[in-house]
């Protein structure tokens, strides 16, 4: 036994006060007593296991549906090291408050104590971490998104060497809920809350937070991004990662098929959500997924958008807030079949479609092996990661923002990364649909300054003999109706294509005031009208100057702990734009 692991458990235990304390070793008979502790306390429900084998739904309480940012501290001894962007609190004053809320909190309830490996067996960038936790549904969640158990017990044999994830449910009421990070003590405290991101902690707390962190020190980058390799018909595989903000389409990315006309093309998934990205000693930047399942949006997902997801979903599952039809089987908007004349919906009460309202939460989700992706990729558990030759940044912009650019060089990528900006969704509590910025897809993830964050990004470049070329993407612009001006999903292979050439040095490209933008893209087989393609490139230079105002003064919350390289960067874009006049072709460089 190890001697850490059972001082510090014994310590929690103390004072959380469990009825009972369960080792988990991660078997399959395990997960079947668990899973009937669940049913049998009604936490989780069965569905039908004919049509739907192995698979579960929970509903949670409505005001538990989703991330708390407001609720999520960086818990640093000095407050500049948790930088702008994130809440801060005093270690001490955390640890106190939380341990109010924990005192007694586990009485005739059982402490899971969950070891868990990040990262794939045997590979030098996997972390080691240790969940302890009250929920039932947490331990089963956290079996299919990391390599959990006996596996992780014995990878961290006798060492201290792990993060230290305590996670309680409390009364899951709000005024109790905190998810605080202490990145110095290697340490993550959550209460009040069973959703995926705040309760997870292999997850965003210990795979983002505390591993950006680490990533820091130690010479490493934790991205919130997919990886697949895209096979092009003569057999290349070339590997993208792309960084979203929450519920932007990493998942869908990462498991894209192909449109017809795309005959030979292929997407291998490598991860959808998280990217442990490490300089290789030949001087490209290789990447890991360090999770093991997928936490992913059920609505949107569909046989049209998704089927790879589709099929995937179909067993040893675990839904959370959609709706549950009379045959035991799930449905959700935009699931792409018609709903079910009735049903019991994601807060539990009857619902039939003419009531008009949510069937499933909008942030309702699935919980699933990476095993059972029909993608998945032979390389998603080589433990050296894959070869990333391109970085993709991106968000969910009506305008703005063309459908692909290319920038000129890792800085001017860091840059774009940096100013990223995107609607808010329904991952996170709170308004959605508004614009905020939110650097490489990180604003809630990233777990110290976010100056030095990119003064890392800089410095990581800079060390790269062969760095990923970095792209600019947004599937997500408007016509003047409100409608999607690009199809999406499997058709965003086309600029992937593109992006995979432009990578290898192969596509040709065209001077932009942003950057290069493709002299050709492969619209083979699609119905695009040019004036959509026109209005996906369009470039408003007055909507430009006014994002170069909102730019600066976000980068200027960062005072001077923000590289001068960003500021550079900012000012040749600035120069670019002010010589450019308003209404003229922006796709021609004016320097040209
Ligand atoms: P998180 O798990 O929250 O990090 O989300 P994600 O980035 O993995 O996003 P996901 O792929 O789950 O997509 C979120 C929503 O956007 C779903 O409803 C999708 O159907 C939708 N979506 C994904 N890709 C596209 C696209 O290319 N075009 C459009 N219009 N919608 C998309
Ligand atoms: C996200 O919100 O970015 C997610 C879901 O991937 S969660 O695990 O809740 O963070
Ligand atoms: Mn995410």
């Amino acid at each position: 036994m190890n001697p850490f692991l059972s001082r510090w458990v014994e310590e929690i235990a103390q004072l959380t006060c469990p009825e009972k304390i369960h080792w988990c070793d991660g078997s399959e008979g395990e997960k079947s007593a668990l899973l009937q502790q669940a049913l049998a306390s009604g936490g989780m429900e069965e569905l039908s296991q004919t049509l739907l084998p192995g698979c579960y739904l929970r509903r949670t309480p409505e005001h538990d549906t989703a991330r708390t940012e407001q609720l999520t501290f960086i818990c640093t001894g000095k407050k500049e090291d948790a930088g702008p962007t994130n809440n801060w609190m005093a270690p001490r004053e955390a640890y106190e408050k939380l341990s109010l809320i924990f005192d007694h909190s586990m009485a005739e309830r059982t402490l899971y104590v969950i070891p868990f490996l990040m990262g794939p067996l045997g590979s030098p960038y996997s972390r080691i971490g240790v969940q302890l936790t009250d929920s039932i549904y947490v331990a089963l969640n956290m079996r299919i998104m990391t390599r959990m158990g006996q596996v992780a017990l014995e990878a961290l044999g006798n060492s201290n060497n792990f993060t230290r994830c305590l996670h309680g449910k409390a009364d899951l009421e709000m005024h109790h809920r905190f998810i605080c990070h202490f990145p110095e003590d290697n340490t993550v405290w959550s209460v009040g809350s069973a959703y995926g991101g705040n309760a997870l902690l292999g997850k965003k707390s210990l795979s983002l937070r505390i591993g950006s962190w680490m990533g820091q020190k130690e010479g490493w980058l934790a991205e919130h991004m997919m990886i697949a390799g895209i096979e092009d018909p003569e057999g290349n595989i070339t590997y993208v990662a792309g960084a979203f903000p929450s519920q932007c389409g990493k998942t869908n990315l990462a498991m894209l098929v192909p449109p017809p006309s795309m005959k030979g093309w292929k997407v291998h998934t490598i991860g959808d959500d998280i990217a442990w990205l490490h300089p290789g000693p030949d001087g490209r930047l290789w990447a890991i997924n360090p999770e093991a399942g997928f936490f992913g949006v059920a609505p949107g997902t569909s046989q049209k958008t998704n089927p790879n997801a589709m099929a995937m979903i179909q067993k040893n599952t675990i839904y959370t807030n959609v709706l549950k039809t009379p045959e035991g089987t799930v449905w959700w908007e935009g699931v792409g079949t018609p709903p079910p004349e009735q049903g019991i919906d994601w807060r539990g009460r009857h619902w039939t479609p003419a009531q008009g309202e949510h069937a499933a939460h909008p942030n309702a989700r699935f919980t699933v092996p990476a095993a059972q992706c029909p993608s998945i990729s032979k390389e998603w558990q080589n433990p050296q990661g894959v070869p990333v030759s391109a970085i993709l940044f991106g968000g969910r912009r009506a305008g703005l923002q063309p459908l692909v650019y290319e920038t000129s060089g890792w800085n001017a990528g860091v840059y774009a990364g940096a100013t990223m900006s995107s609607e808010t969704t329904a991952a996170a509590m709170g308004q959605t649909g508004v614009v905020r910025r939110d650097p490489m897809a990180m604003l809630p993830f990233c777990g110290y300054h976010m100056g030095q964050y990119f003064s890392h990004w800089i410095r990581t470049g800079a060390q790269l003999q062969n760095p990923p070329k970095i792209f600019h993407v947004n599937w997500f612009r408007k016509d003047s109706k409100g409608n999607f001006l690009w199809p999406g999903f499997g058709e965003n292979l086309r600029v992937l294509q593109w992006i995979v050439e432009r990578a290898r040095g192969e596509a040709g490209a065209r001077a932009s005031v942003l950057g290069y933008i493709p002299e050709h893209l492969n619209l083979d087989g699609l119905r695009l009208s040019q004036n959509a393609f026109g209005e996906l490139f369009n470039i408003d230079i007055q909507e430009w100057r006014e994002e170069l105002e909102y730019r600066k003064r976000f980068l200027e919350t960062f005072g001077n702990v923000l590289p001068e390289e960003i500021w550079k960067e900012q000012a040749l874009l600035q120069e670019n734009i002010s010589k450019t006049p308003i209404g003229a072709d922006a796709y021609v460089h004016p320097a040209n």
